[in-house]
């Protein structure tokens, strides 16, 4: 109980009021007690608003509830978030933070909820706050890493770090405005540096947006450092929603963007420019105020190209996996794959570094040029998703599977000055890659692309290829007769199996597709990943059956045919590791498949490859709460297996890996497994400038003269993910080593720490230590995600401060494990005889 007799600390008159009425200090106590009750009673609501009602009457009990009352806030919006009702769960948050308003533990928890309901940039507020408050408060730390790479995207460090780049935009914006353009307006400001160029450059009035809440208010902070807070007006807000007089006084005479990703207009500049002409800028070309726009315009490039690593995240390239034939999966599809009836609300490209791809690239067209556009003339930009679709014949140039169109564009600032993010340039851009329709092309071939402008999107499609005078058409071929299926003609059976299939499911397969991320198509092209879960598993029901056989000898209890082995896989999105659990006979698998078109190309499967539908189940369609995936299905039946996906594909362990792992443990039958039974991180020293460019502003100089870095340089993240490591940029430093055990079948083995001790094999800095997993299935059986066919990409510790080594130093990696999550920092070169 709380001390009743505690003096409140507050003033004078709030002490005389409390004295005087003893109706409230009753009701205070009496609230308290009620809350402490139904604490007691698991009655969540009505302890929460016992415990507001006190603490807002009384906060003198402040510091002696706040651990209950804490607790009563996540219990009981736990139960608020389980039966759906948002609203009123951030309602108690807000009331919690407005008792408790630098409570990090509150802060950090309400940004859990806002970033699962998808409002990343009001977590990261919140994960930020938490963490200005509690700098080694571990949860939001890690909770702030994996939304700072939402929030603040890596290009920022990379723009920021382009000098050249910089430079030339500084160039521009200075000729323009010393021209005459003395009002200027930045649209997606970022950091604020294109509005300060032109402020430097001594433009009368700057104005900027910007649209994301975070970058805007770090362009407020890096301008009021830059002194000039007074002289650039920032709005919240996205540009097309500005209006004169509102938002700004007048029409302006310039404006300054970079509103453009790999893909040129995916960040909608040509719908923002067209507003901007509408209705912000002054017209163009008029005798003493002339309205314009820096870039002042684009021209857009294609090449036809050859590329493995883009086809297995696009296109089903294997006919069987781990003894499934997948004839009858019908179309699979990745969400940019190229068809006939594009869907307009999908993006049409993906994005990637042509250079870092691992596996190269083969050019098989001269480079193209697909568009070019004016953005200083409005007609233009509005005519342009009116255009004729443009028909461009490319002669092949080499012999290669077409696999993707990639495309890239020069940027013209102004009539002199251009940025270009062509594959063979230095600069760190990424291309847009469109995947295709595959197609064997020879030299002396033609082929004919189509790219239009359709919801302000470039569009390329390859549409034909004129091959000795005929044209065979892309884009209306059905790869086979009855799949879609490009590989499917090479197993005749297997093909009428699909063709049975689809009678019985009535399906028409060429108008009906499945969608597959791109890591779940490069996971079902990864053969050798099935091919180890399908020699694990079988080992696994052999010794178990055995065992079972002897269990029923020496009970002298008949052997029951019936009895089944359970198999679990709680995979994240697409896994056929449950269909090949089944495949091996006498087992029930439960798969976590959702989605249900993916269901049914499972069912199909099954059908298709013999396996009894009843020994297929999906487990989600029952179970929905996190702790209910790993309950076995009846109470007599506990699972021979449980298969855990461990890695998630940017090359990071699966939050919750190890909390998942021990419910697993207790629901497994005597002798049965996790698969992964045991996960080993190993990782190497190298230097690499590549990864320190792409995670922080490098170097003491300011960037074009102003103070930007430490304001951006908050949002960096030790972690860099997505990584491909075959192909980074970057000097050894060491043999692999191992870093760290995670045992999922043995809690008694695991450790919180290690210090490992790395030698170095050759001299240099220390910048980075990538690291990726080896996956021991079991003892024998292991797969790596450094593999060539992997799925996986991988991950790296960057250091801010690189550490200099000479050849046969010692340096020592000390390696932790919070919840799921690694770390790594370097601690200090030792010399080689203090280690003996
Ligand atoms: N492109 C780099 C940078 N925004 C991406 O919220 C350029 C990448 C790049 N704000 C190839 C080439 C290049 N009104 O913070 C973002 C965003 C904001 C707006 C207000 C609007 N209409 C918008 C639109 C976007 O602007 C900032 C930059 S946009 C992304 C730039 C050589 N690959």
């Amino acid at each position: 109980m709380p001390n009743a007799s505690a003096r409140p600390k507050h003033g004078r008159r709030a002490r005389r009021r409390r004295r005087e009425d003893p109706a409230r200090n009753e009701l205070v106590s009496s609230s308290l007690e009620s809350a402490q009750q139904c604490l007691f009673n698991q009655d969540y609501g009505t302890a929460f608003v016992h415990y507001l009602l006190v603490l807002n009457l009384a906060p003198v009990f402040k510091d002696f509830a706040k651990e209950s009352f804490r607790f009563t806030l996540f219990k009981w919006t736990e139960e608020l978030d389980s039966v759906g009702r948002i609203q009123d769960l951030f309602d108690c948050y807000e009331q919690a933070l407005e008792l408790f308003p630098a409570d990090e533990v509150i802060l950090n928890s309400m940004g859990e909820h806002l970033f699962r309901m998808g409002f990343r940039d009001e977590a990261a507020g919140h994960f930020h706050k938490a963490l200005k408050l509690r700098p080694d408060y571990p949860e939001a730390r890690e909770n702030f890493y994996r939304v700072a790479n939402w929030l603040v995207e890596r290009w920022h460090f990379l723009m920021l770090n382009d000098r050249g780049r910089n430079r030339k935009y500084q160039q521009a914006i200075q000729k323009a405005v010393q021209s005459g353009c003395n009002t200027v307006l930045d649209i997606g400001t970022g950091t604020g540096i294109l509005g300060m160029c032109a402020k430097k450059a001594g433009a009368a009035e700057v104005y900027a947006c910007e649209l994301s809440k975070t970058m805007y208010e770090l362009a407020c902070e890096v301008v009021t450092a830059n002194g000039m807070d007074g002289c650039i007006k920032i709005l919240h807000m996205k540009s097309l929603e500005m209006e004169v007089p509102k938002d700004i006084p007048h029409r302006v005479s310039l404006v300054v963007t970079e509103t453009v990703d790999a893909g040129l207009f995916g960040e909608g500049i040509i719908e923002s420019l067209i507003h901007a002409w509408r209705h912000l800028l002054l017209p163009p070309q008029e005798q003493s105020a002339t309205g314009r726009v820096i870039p002042a315009g684009a021209t857009v490039f294609g090449m036809a190209v050859e590329c493995l690593e883009i086809r297995r995240h696009h296109r089903l390239c294997v006919s069987e996996v781990g003894s499934l034939s997948l004839a009858a999966a019908g179309e699979l599809r990745s969400p940019v794959s190229c068809s006939s009836e594009p869907d307009d609300s999908m993006e049409p490209y993906t994005t990637e570094r042509l250079s870092r791809l691992p596996g190269g690239y083969k050019p098989l067209t001269e480079p193209f040029t697909a568009l070019n556009i004016d953005f200083n003339n409005v007609q233009e930009l509005e005519g342009l998703s009116s255009r004729e679709v443009q028909k461009i014949h490319l002669p092949v140039t080499q012999e290669g599977e077409l696999d993707a169109l990639a495309v890239w564009f020069q940027l013209h600032l102004d009539e002199e000055s251009s940025l270009s993010t062509g594959p063979q340039e230095d600069t760190c851009w990424e291309q847009a890659i469109y995947p295709v329709h595959s197609f064997l092309l020879k030299p002396l071939d033609e082929l004919i692309v189509e790219v239009s402008c359709r919801d302000a999107y470039l569009r390329l499609c390859s549409v034909a290829v004129l091959r000795d005078g005929h044209e065979i058409r892309l884009d209306k071929r059905v790869d086979s007769q009855y799949t879609g299926n490009p590989i499917s003609n090479q197993n005749p059976e297997a093909e009428l199996c699909s063709a049975l299939a689809c009678l019985q499911t009535n399906q028409n397969q060429t108008k009906d597709f499945s969608m597959l991320e791109c890591s779940e198509m490069a996971l079902l092209n990864n053969h050798d990943y099935h091919q180890s879960f399908c020699s694990a598993l079988a080992k696994l029901m052999s010794q178990l059956k055995v065992k079972w056989q002897n269990q029923e000898r020496g009970s002298g209890v008949q052997s029951d045919s019936s009895d089944l082995l359970y198999v679990l896989d709680v995979s994240e999105g697409f896994s056929l590791l449950s269909l090949i659990a089944a495949s091996h006979g006498h087992v029930k698998a439960y798969s976590s498949v959702e989605k249900k078109k993916q269901q049914e190309v499972l069912k199909r499967l099954a059908r298709s490859n013999n396996i009894p539908e009843q020994h297929l189940e999906f487990w989600l369609n029952h179970v929905d709460d996190e702790h209910g995936i790993l309950q076995r299905p009846s109470r007599e039946k506990l699972w021979s297996a449980i298969i855990l996906d461990c890695v998630e594909t940017c090359g990071l362990i699966r939050q919750k890996l190890m909390e998942k792992a021990s419910l697993a443990r207790c629901l497994l039958e005597e002798g049965g497994r996790i698969f992964p039974e045991k996960i080993v991180v190993h990782g190497m020293l190298v230097e690499s400038d590549t990864l320190l460019l792409e995670s922080a502003v490098q170097g003491q100089e300011p960037t074009l003269g102003f103070n930007i870095a430490p304001f951006i340089n908050q949002f960096t993240v030790p972690v860099h993910v997505f990584l491909d490591f075959s192909t980074l940029e970057c000097r050894h430093l060491s043999e692999c080593v191992e870093l760290f055990v995670l045992d999922l079948m043995d809690a008694t083995a695991n450790y919180t720490n290690r210090e490992v001790k790395v030698q170095a094999t050759s001299a240099g800095r220390i910048t980075a230590i990538p690291f990726w997993y080896h996956i021991y299935l079991d003892q024998e059986i292991s797969v790596s995600t450094l593999s060539k066919n992997s799925h996986w990409k991988q991950a790296a510790v960057v250091l801010q401060q690189p550490l200099e080594v000479q050849a046969g130093d010692w340096v020592r990696l000390a390696v932790k494990l919070h919840k799921s999550t690694i770390s790594m920092s370097i601690h200090g070169r030792t010399a080689t005889e203090d280690l003996g």
